[in-house]
């Protein structure tokens, strides 16, 4: 069976890995989340995942898979051949799950407080402090990044790779918190416009706008939660 890609909007951090999919071009579908509604919080989708955060894949074989990192890395080892992930026991690979391992845990992770404030508010001190620590995290995980970056065309060098599809998902949550002019980061900005002009990228957006969305040929379609439960859970 095709695999299913549970993704989360708005703006979920699964957008690195509806566009992974794409430029990986094998047949799967996609199955919507909405972060905000309740159902998300205590319906079926925790049985897929029990910590109740997208991205979640249920693979091939019918397994389920959570984490970027982890699905990403499933994905390309299905897919060594494409030159956008490798086999693990090579040093691609390693500079590849060094790179993911970084976006996940310091760039990912350096938007959390501010998330927080959006999403719980507090009192304005508590919020105040929230988004200085925030602003810092983000700005020092931006300067690390375009460091590492340097005059690459892609973040593992002149080709791109699993990695460039998860940053875009996770950058483009400056258009939230207004704690970093990304023009300051020169190298990041390159590559988030080179990344913006990529198909994939168009329809993973078309996606999650619910717009017409242009596949370059693996995507089989949506399928709802319920019915993607079933794959998994036959008496659901
Ligand atoms: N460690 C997880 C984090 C996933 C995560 O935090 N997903 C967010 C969207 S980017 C989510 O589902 N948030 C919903 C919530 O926490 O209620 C991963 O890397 O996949």
């Amino acid at each position: 069976m095709e695999p299913i890609l549970f993704y989360g909007v708005p703006s979920g951090c699964s957008f690195g890995s509806i566009v992974a999919l794409e430029w990986l071009g094998k047949p799967y579908r996609l199955s919507r989340v909405e972060m905000i509604k309740e159902d998300f919080m205590s319906g079926g989708y925790r049985f897929i995942n029990p910590v109740g955060e997208t991205p979640a894949l249920i693979t091939g074989s019918g397994a389920v898979l959570t984490e970027s990192i982890a699905i990403l890395n499933h994905l390309g080892a299905e897919s060594t051949d494409t030159g956008l992930a490798f086999a693990q026991g090579t040093e691609e690979f390693d500079k590849l799950n060094r790179m993911l391992a970084f976006l996940n845990t310091s760039f990912f992770s350096s938007f959390a407080p501010l998330w927080y404030v959006y999403e719980h508010g507090g009192d304005e001190a508590a919020k105040a402090a929230l988004r200085e620590y925030g602003g810092f995290k983000v700005r020092k995980a931006h300067a690390d990044l375009d460091r590492m970056l340097g005059d690459k065309q892609w973040l593992l060098g002149d080709r791109k790779s699993l990695a460039d599809a998860y940053f875009l998902g996770i950058a483009r949550w400056t258009d939230y918190h207004d704690v970093v002019d990304r023009a300051d980061y020169p190298n990041i900005e390159r590559l988030y416009r080179q990344l913006e002009e990529d198909p994939a990228v168009k329809f993973a957006h078309a996606i999650e706008d619910e717009k017409p969305a242009q596949s370059a040929g693996g995507y089989l379609g949506g399928i709802s939660v319920d019915d993607a439960l079933k794959r998994v859970r036959p008496n659901a």
